[in-house]
């Protein structure tokens, strides 16, 4: 028998390349998705004729009940989530009822369903937010920085107390940055490979960014769901720091992805108050050790080959876009 596995945020850029992964292994693989007036399988049309897309919303908790009910999935990622930390600002009851409450809706569906599925939980490195140990590892004390992150805290601390309280195999992820380019349009990498691909191509004339001192671990996300798969084949559940254990400005992310069209990031950047934030996260940095060692986990794509990787693919987009 085929193991199953059921996805939330399947459309999202986590969620594809596990869906891929996951078929590679040979699952089944399921995808919650919510309903909206467009369709949004942009990052999943390649595969969709080998996956099975179930409608359900991790603000109802009876959608869960039943999309658990019916599938009987061996195991659960939970990847969806308002994940933009800036928007979270702007909509934080939103932002909790998702990213929080979402990971409680699940954990108690999966409680009633079959307490024996085992559960993935997308915690975050923004949950260090004002970081108090350098690197952040799995007993890193967090102090997070926006209602994203605090929301990721309580997602955390749910998982751990489920698997506590109902022996449930429970586990949460405390993931670093990771891109690719299938990243939402908004998120600083992204933004900027995108940007850098238009400027090169005439298509743009300046970049707006944001607070260019602050410091990211940028990892690729075609390794880190590996890591998320590995956690839930491990005998005991536990919670594992996934990070390249580098961290670099945004000032060098321009850097990087502006020479790689041989460009000079200051003739185009603009800093712009728009996209400064209430409080920022200004260090991370992560400790793989523990996933290296019990996981046997690590990173194959390096940052300059990512940022290398997200322009390129950029420019190839653009191009048939705009018939270049
Ligand atoms: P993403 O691209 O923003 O994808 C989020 C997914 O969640 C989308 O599929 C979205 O569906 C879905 N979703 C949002 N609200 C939902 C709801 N109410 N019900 C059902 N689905 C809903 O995020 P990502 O980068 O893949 O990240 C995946 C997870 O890892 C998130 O939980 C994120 O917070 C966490 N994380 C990400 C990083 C990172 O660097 N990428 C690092 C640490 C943790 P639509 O397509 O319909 O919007
Ligand atoms: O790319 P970002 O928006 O990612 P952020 O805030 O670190 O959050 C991402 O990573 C988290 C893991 O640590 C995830 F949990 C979360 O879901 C998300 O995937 O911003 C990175 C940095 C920030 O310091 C931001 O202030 O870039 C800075 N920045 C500077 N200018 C900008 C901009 N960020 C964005 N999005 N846009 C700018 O113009």
């Amino acid at each position: 028998m085929k193991k199953r596995a059921l996805i939330t945020g399947i459309t999202g850029q986590d969620g594809s390349y596990l869906a891929e992964y996951l078929l590679k292994q040979d699952y089944d693989v399921f995808g919650l998705v919510r309903r909206s007036s467009t369709v949004n399988y942009e990052r999943i049309h390649h595969i969709q004729d080998q996956i099975t897309l179930i409608s359900g919303d991790i603000l109802d908790q009876t959608s869960m009940t039943r999309a658990l009910s019916d599938i009987r999935p061996q195991e659960v990622y939970n990847l969806a989530a308002q994940s933009f930390v800036q928007t979270s600002w702007t909509q934080p009851v939103f932002t909790s009822d998702v990213t929080a409450l979402g990971v409680t809706r699940i954990l108690d569906a999966i409680r009633q369903v079959d307490p024996a599925i085992r559960f993935y939980q997308a915690s975050s490195s923004e949950m260090f937010g004002k970081v108090q140990e350098v690197p952040q590892k799995e007993t890193t004390p967090f102090y997070p920085r926006s209602p994203y992150g605090v929301a990721k805290v309580y997602g955390h601390w749910i998982t751990v107390n489920y698997r506590e309280s109902y022996q449930m195999h429970a586990t949460s992820g405390i993931l670093f940055n990771h891109e690719s380019p299938r990243r939402g349009l908004e998120f600083a990498p992204r933004k900027v490979s995108y940007n850098v691909a238009k400027i090169k191509l005439g298509l743009a004339k300046e970049l707006r960014m944001g607070n260019l001192d602050a410091q990211r671990d940028w990892g690729f996300a075609g390794d880190y769901v590996k890591a998320m798969w590995l956690m839930l084949q491990q005998e005991t559940p536990e919670d594992y720091v996934v990070a390249t254990g580098q961290t670099h400005s945004v000032e060098k992310l321009l850097t990087v992805a502006f020479n790689a069209v041989d460009l000079d990031w200051k003739q185009y950047v603009v800093q712009d108050e728009r996209y400064m934030r209430p409080a920022e996260v200004d260090l991370l940095v992560g400790d793989p050790s523990k996933a290296g060692k019990k996981l046997g986990w690590e990173p194959q794509v390096t940052f300059e080959q990512l940022v290398q990787m997200m322009v390129e693919s950029d420019l190839q987009l653009l191009k048939a876009d705009h018939r270049l």
